[in-house]
């Protein structure tokens, strides 16, 4: 167990809206700890300043495409590409994402329908009596009606969100588009199977060791993809190898590079950065494609960068409100594998991966931040997937410097070789620790890879 601060990466401050009334209520979130002590961390060690943006309208394709009043404060949909990304996917009931958090309201307005049933928990038993209350594992899986994902805080199937960071996560992911009600998620049509691992009325549990169970459900289950915006900085071999098991079975694990301020390639956050196939380690920025202040960063260890700032999704009882940090920009990740697998059902995790890190958008403002200086975009990663061909049915050229060239969108001036030579240059030119603005290197120990 691990005796370290372990976090749900969760900004600072955070606002609710409450239906049309333009009602604003702030909320100081804080960063519980994954393991057993986790009583001592009200303390808001992790607070980020957070703009609050209440007015703003974004002018953006998503909120053309659907009804969803709060689409035009998606700021984060507009800048992954989403609107034309759903003229090619809006994701698939089949596509089982496994969000593992703080639980979720699961009758939320804009979120109840993508909830996953288990098919074993639910209809009728051998005694007439509905399986989700029957009492009984009816599916044998160790769990006694766990009919919409399970709670390994409390050890039962309530999975009730006394936070609001899981109930704002899995609306990223997979909002209802077009309902007339909040937001779309990235992937408005999925299924969201719910594994809650922290509560913070609950005193005294291990985070770790229910993320941990929570991995093996997840995978057992048949999850395709897991959502995780917790880690902290030591290694847990039990973790790590629960991962490893979902690595065998094609499955991707999308993980928050965390809120740290600090650069993991010097400084490891688990699991972001236990270096599988599978998992993808994702930082948050603004709407300007900066990496924010509190994201962790790292050359070697941050994949991809993706919205993280203001990010207005759902909160519990059916309100909407925005919240910031690397969590929520690891759901619109989330998003994109749905939206990816959806579009190729065979993909397992490289395959997903491959395409998502591959086809983001160049930014030399990430070059200093993460692996492949790139930003998510949703539409690039899907039209990619039909063989180099884009959805007019022009065929890609095969290195990255041509081929968005006609693109519409296209922001960067720079091609990506020039942006390349422009990262060498700057990374010879500067040294490391001022370029980083952080921390020496540990002395060892903490690097698994
Ligand atoms: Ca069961
Ligand atoms: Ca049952
Ligand atoms: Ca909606």
């Amino acid at each position: 167990m691990r005796s370290h601060k372990q976090s749900l990466i969760v900004g600072g401050l955070f606002v609710v809206f409450i239906g049309g009334l333009g009602f604003f209520q702030h909320f100081q979130s804080f960063s519980p700890n994954r393991s057993s002590n986790s009583v001592k961390l009200k303390k808001p060690s992790r607070f980020e300043e957070s703009r609050i943006e209440k007015t703003e309208l974004v002018e953006n394709e998503p909120s053309a495409l659907f009804n969803d009043p709060a689409i035009s404060q998606a700021w984060g949909l507009k800048k992954a590409d989403a609107g034309r990304a759903w003229s090619v996917s809006k994701g698939s009931k089949n596509i089982l994402v496994a969000v593992i958090d703080t639980g979720a309201d699961i009758h939320h307005e804009d979120l109840d329908s993508n909830i996953w049933t288990n098919p074993g928990e639910s209809g009728l038993d051998s005694s007439g009596r509905d399986k989700a209350t029957n009492a009984i594992d009816d599916d044998r899986n160790g769990f006694v009606d766990d009919v919409h994902g399970w709670n390994f805080v409390s050890n039962n199937g309530l999975l009730t969100d006394n936070h609001g960071h899981g109930t704002h996560i899995a609306c990223i992911v997979g909002a209802k588009a077009g309902n007339n009600k909040g937001i779309s998620g990235i992937s408005p049509e999925v299924s969201l199977m719910i594994l809650k691992y922290f509560d913070p009325k609950v005193a005294g549990t291990d985070n770790l060791k229910n993320t941990v169970a929570s991995i093996k459900y997840a995978v057992k289950m048949g999850a395709n993809i897991i959502n995780y915006s917790g880690g902290g900085t030591e290694f847990s071999q039990e973790e790590h190898d629960a991962i490893v098991e979902a690595e065998k079975k094609g499955v991707l694990f999308v993980a928050a590079a965390g809120n740290e301020r600090s650069n993991s390639d010097v400084s490891r956050y688990y699991p972001a950065d236990y270096g599988l196939s599978n998992i993808i380690s994702v930082t948050a920025i603004d709407k300007q494609t900066e990496v924010l202040s509190s994201s962790n960063y790292g050359i070697e260890t941050v994949d991809i960068a993706a919205p993280g700032n203001n990010i207005i999704s759902c909160l519990p009882n059916s309100t909407y409100g925005t919240m910031t940090g690397t969590s929520q920009a690891t759901a619109f990740v989330t998003g994109a594998a749905v939206l990816a697998m959806a579009k190729r059902e065979a993909y397992k995790a490289v395959e997903v991966k491959k395409y998502i890190l591959s086809t983001g958008d160049a930014e030399s403002s990430l070059i200093s931040k993460t692996r492949n200086y790139r930003q998510l975009n949703l539409y690039k990663a899907l039209t990619m997937l039909d063989q180099g061909t884009n959805l007019a049915g022009v065929k890609s050229n095969d290195s990255f410097n041509n081929e968005f060239t006609s693109d519409p969108n296209l922001k960067r001036t720079k091609s990506v070789d020039e942006v390349s030579a422009f990262g060498k240059s700057l990374i010879k030119n500067l040294d490391k620790a001022n370029r980083l603005g952080t921390k020496q290197p540990a002395s060892g120990g903490v690097n698994s890879n």
